[in-house]
């Protein structure tokens, strides 16, 4: 019997030669088509953002939402009932979310093969939800930008997704500028425009793109699954997992910090529906020196 277990890719690229953005390969160039994703990169490519409709069947995104709101009551403390995090694993339906076919093709276009999943993660909003500020998803790569997209960000919508529900705003192009916005941008947001869209869509950004949400004036809650995709670059050789908290005991800090325990990356837990945003201020600053 053959093992098959072993048959991935089943493309494999000639590794002496780097594909441009939006260079696809044949096969891949196939499957947009098929798809019919032409458009939204081109809108991607041009824009800095692309939203698909009917990503799913109603039914599939009514059981998606019931299963964001159910998991979020095991999230403890403050974000109880607002977020869920740590969800592949946690119910089958997350893996028909991350293996759905449009999703699987994003992510080549935009992180390449071999891209790993950074963030699933869902949010429930209520009425009177706050804006969040505006920001570039690549918080953790310093400007100016590379070329190469390093991070996609797709929002699967639960409801209808409009400006008083508090849709994510994007400024489109703003991608171009290839660097974070600075204070004065970050208040202005000239150029932002609502995502306004059905339920059952996927919304989703480039990595450089300039983006926020508005505050919730509607009742009822927004639920949006956050599904991010990173680049494979940048991991480390090694893994030092099993170096634990009893190993660094009394050990100098910087042992810490260079085993990635004292930024944000890869703190997520169950409990906290999230990951450990006090360390978010100090990721973003080493990464950008
Ligand atoms: O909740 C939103 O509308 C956008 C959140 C966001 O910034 C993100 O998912 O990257
Ligand atoms: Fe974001």
């Amino acid at each position: 019997m053959t093992d098959t277990s072993q048959a991935l890719p089943e493309v494999l690229e000639d590794p002496s030669i780097t594909r441009q953005p939006f260079e696809l390969s044949a096969e891949l160039a196939i499957r947009v088509e098929d798809l019919g994703l032409q458009a939204n990169f081109d809108q991607i490519r041009d824009e800095g953002y692309t939203i698909i409709e009917n990503i799913a069947t109603e039914e599939f995104t009514a059981r998606l939402r019931e299963t964001c709101i159910q998991l979020a009551q095991e999230t403890e403390g403050s974000a109880k009932g607002h977020s869920a995090s740590l969800l592949l694993g946690r119910d089958p339906i997350f893996e028909e979310v991350v293996l759905n076919p449009k999703i699987r093709a994003l992510v080549e276009v935009m992180c390449g093969q071999g891209a790993l999943l950074s963030q699933l993660i869902s949010s429930i909003r209520p009425k009177g939800a706050p804006a969040i500020p505006l920001h570039a998803d690549q918080n953790w790569t310093p400007a100016p930008f590379p070329v190469h997209n390093q991070l996609l960000t797709m929002c699967w919508t639960m409801e209808n997704y409009t400006f008083a529900g508090g849709c994510t705003k994007v400024i489109p192009k703003s991608h171009l500028h290839r660097r974070h916005p600075d204070k004065q941008e970050m208040e202005h947001q000239s150029g932002a425009i609502p995502t306004q869209c059905s339920a059952s869509s996927i919304v989703c950004w480039d990595g450089s793109t300039w983006h926020a949400n508005y505050p919730r004036d509607l009742e009822g809650d927004r639920v949006v699954l956050h599904i991010t995709f990173s680049r494979l670059a940048l991991r480390t050789v090694e893994n030092y997992d099993h170096l634990d908290e009893s190993w660094l005991e009394g050990k100098p800090k910087e042992l810490r910090q260079m085993l990635g325990r004292e930024d944000f990356l890869g703190s997520t837990t169950i409990a906290r529906g999230s990951a450990d945003y006090t360390k978010i201020p100090n990721t973003f600053a080493w990464a950008k020196t």
